[in-house]
């Protein structure tokens, strides 16, 4: 994203934690299909968070991983900043999809390139390119925003990702301070899992995407009128303390994601109309056993539904955005988690983005 335009990133890494490694400390497999990233044959959902290592000093780096571990995360998600590796100046580019076009059907061989070259290294872990919508197979194509529910990869192949998220947005000089509310972040976040994604990072801690933001050191901020500050309104702020409400809220829904992992993973979701302006996304395991999210998109009244035999008060959302209210709930076992979208008190610069 924008302000990440001096530190960019090419492809990242991603660092599993335990959890997912086998016993002998090692995953031994890493593929994916249509739905999801297989990890020893397991279809799995992964939430995962940004961390920019050179934005905290590695005295840090432990707990900043421990608490994102807390917070609910299976996956830590870095960069490469060219600032501190580009052996030659001007190899590295970010979000690359964005610029493309310029370089007309050079811009497209330098795509083809890319993964060409970076598929050859062997990793045997699948790569992704972000916002890169002619990402050639077997790369995978994800969606970097504010919302990615509505987006769909380049084939059926390849599962939905969502690799930048942003949880906030950096701060600049005459800007306000960033500000997005945890409730609208995870309205995004359930959104994305109920149309079907099964990993999503959050860019920066505060922010979606964003998990820790930190602190952009000595002259490399970039610009124009970037702050020193990158907290980025992220879970963990800037110095890597705990920001409630932002991080209790966003672990209890990874949490409650988390508790529905076989059924998400399972199947597609099979919408169904509970009436005007409220919806049910369901993933069936059998045709009895499922997991559930409601929503009532209505922006004034709340209403009572009937899903599975329960009856279930879905409140009203008061914003003039179409949408509001989701809980997801496991058919079968009490279980329930509210978000709702509520983008009227967001102080971000650029506050009306939606995918
Ligand atoms: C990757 O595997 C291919 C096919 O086996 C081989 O030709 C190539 O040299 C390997 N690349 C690297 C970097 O090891
Ligand atoms: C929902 O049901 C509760 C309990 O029966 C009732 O008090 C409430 O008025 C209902 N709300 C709506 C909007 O129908
Ligand atoms: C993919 C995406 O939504 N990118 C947006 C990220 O935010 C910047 C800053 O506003 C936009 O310019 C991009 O379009």
């Amino acid at each position: 994203m924008g302000g990440k335009s001096t530190l960019a990133v090419v492809l990242f890494v991603i660092l599993v934690f335990e959890g997912y490694f086998g016993e002998r400390g090692v995953a031994t497999t890493v593929t994916y299909d249509g739905k999801a990233l297989v990890i020893d044959g397991k279809r799995r959902i992964l939430q995962s968070g940004s961390i920019h290592y050179p934005r905290s000093t590695p005295e840090v780096w432990p707990e900043l991983i421990r608490k994102s571990k807390e917070g609910g995360l299976d996956v830590i998600e870095t960069y490469i900043f060219w600032n501190y590796h580009e052996p030659v100046k001007g190899e590295i580019e970010n979000e690359y999809g964005n610029v493309e076009w310029a370089y007309g059907i050079e811009g497209q061989s330098y795509v083809k390139w890319a993964a060409e070259m970076a598929v050859g290294l062997n990793t045997t872990v699948p790569w992704v390119m972000c916002v890169q919508k002619d990402a050639p197979d077997p790369v995978i194509n994800t969606c970097n925003g504010f919302y990615c529910d509505r987006f769909t990869p380049n084939s059926p192949s390849k599962p939905k990702m969502w690799t930048e998220n942003y949880s906030g947005w950096f701060l600049s000089f005459g800007y306000a301070v960033p500000y997005r509310p945890v409730e609208d972040l995870a309205f995004a976040v359930a959104r994305f899992f109920e149309t079907g994604g099964t990993f999503q990072n959050y860019y920066m801690v505060g922010l979606i995407n964003l998990y820790f933001g930190g602190t952009n050191f000595g002259r490399t901020a970039g610009g124009p009128l970037i702050a020193t500050s990158y907290d980025y309104d992220a879970p963990l702020d800037e110095y890597g303390f705990i920001r409630q409400p932002k991080f209790g809220h966003l672990r209890d829904l990874h949490l409650a994601i988390k508790q529905c992992e076989e059924y998400l993973v399972n199947a597609n979701p099979i919408q169904q109309s509970l009436g005007r302006n409220l919806e049910a996304h369901v993933y069936y395991k059998t045709s009895n056993d499922c997991a559930a999210f409601l929503a009532n998109y209505d922006s004034s009244s709340g209403a009572n539904v009937t899903f599975n035999g329960n009856s279930y008060f879905l409140p009203a959302w008061v914003s003039k955005f179409p949408r509001k209210l989701d809980t997801a709930t496991k058919c079968c076992t009490k279980f329930s988690f509210i978000t709702e979208k509520d983008p009227s008190s967001w102080s971000l610069p650029y506050a009306q983005m939606s995918q």
